[in-house]
């Protein structure tokens, strides 16, 4: 598997041909919807971001989204972050709600926790490893569950460029179900060994796929989609990478830790969800 990228196929003309998105969605394992979401409500999101950012002292006052830049993600206390950004609101917004609703052809739930994210570039930066707080090739499926019936849902705060980098998804490779994660010192979360997909493990039709992306895009993907982070490389100008992602799932399945815990409450306990995955610490509880 080498790093270079083909493109998201853009589902957006599917939208309203349940078959179609159905078909695509089977044989690749995502869907690629432009401009679905309501602009304002995710440049709100991006606003609450940065305030949060200016707030916890990560960012001078007055500070714009066009020319925010950050020292480090890992200094900022990511718990406290999630008090300025109301996700939720735009998750289950009616008009975001649509979106889903036609893309599972049912109605959903949303899950409770989501990931935050606001990687500044790393060009410059000493050394030539990539931040140990990306995630290596895994499949959310390995860390969520019990049921593998949610699609994993990932939008750009600001724009994307493939030197902000994103997410990378590998076309078609939730066919093969579940896979082994292996840990790979490269990786940590928490002070922790993230688990991962070795490269090894692809065929040559599982290509790499990763688009520019824009706010009010949307990335839908399977529970067993291998993907992998690409890290922030921009300069010139050097811009921030700011996205979410949370877990939808269809209504009537059943709910999970994970779909149900907001994220800085698991955050606080090791030995729950995908963090007692991430630590490593046994657990009952998925
Ligand atoms: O945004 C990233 O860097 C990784 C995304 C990811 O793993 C996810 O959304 O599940
Ligand atoms: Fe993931």
């Amino acid at each position: 598997m080498t790093d270079t990228f083909s493109d998201y196929a853009d589902c957006t003309p599917l939208i309203d041909d349940r078959e179609a998105l159905d078909r695509f969605y089977d044989e690749h394992g995502y869907l690629y919807l432009r401009g679905v979401l309501d602009r304002d409500l995710v440049r709100t999101a991006a606003e609450q971001m940065l305030e949060g950012l200016i707030a916890l002292g990560h960012a001078a006052p007055g500070t714009t989204l066009e020319t925010l830049t950050i020292e480090s993600f890992e200094a900022v206390d990511e718990v406290a972050m999630h008090d300025y950004v109301k996700y939720d609101d735009l998750w289950n917004h009616p008009s975001t709600l649509k979106v889903w609703e036609k893309a599972f052809g049912e109605p959903v739930f949303v899950f409770k926790s989501t990931t935050i994210r606001y990687y500044p570039s790393a060009a410059g930066a000493a050394g030539s490893e990539e931040p140990h707080f990306l995630t290596p090739l895994h499949q959310d499926g390995f860390y969520i569950g019990p049921n593998k019936d949610f699609r994993t849902a990932w939008i750009p705060l600001l724009p994307t460029t493939p030197g902000t980098g994103g997410v990378a998804l590998a076309d078609g490779s939730h066919k093969k179900g579940p896979r082994e994660h292996v840990v790979t010192e490269n990786f940590r979360r928490f002070g922790h060994p993230v688990r991962g997909i070795p490269a090894e493990e692809f065929g040559a039709d599982e290509r790499l796929l990763f688009s520019p992306m824009e706010p009010g895009d949307v990335l839908l993907f399977h529970a067993y989609m291998c993907h992998k982070s690409i890290p922030n490389v921009s300069a010139d100008p050097a811009a921030m990478r700011m996205s979410m992602d949370t877990r939808v799932q269809p209504a009537t399945s059943h709910r999970g830790f994970n779909s149900l815990t907001p994220w800085p409450e698991s955050a606080k306990d090791a030995s729950k969800g995908i963090l007692s995955k991430i630590t490593g610490t046994p657990t009952t509880i998925e």
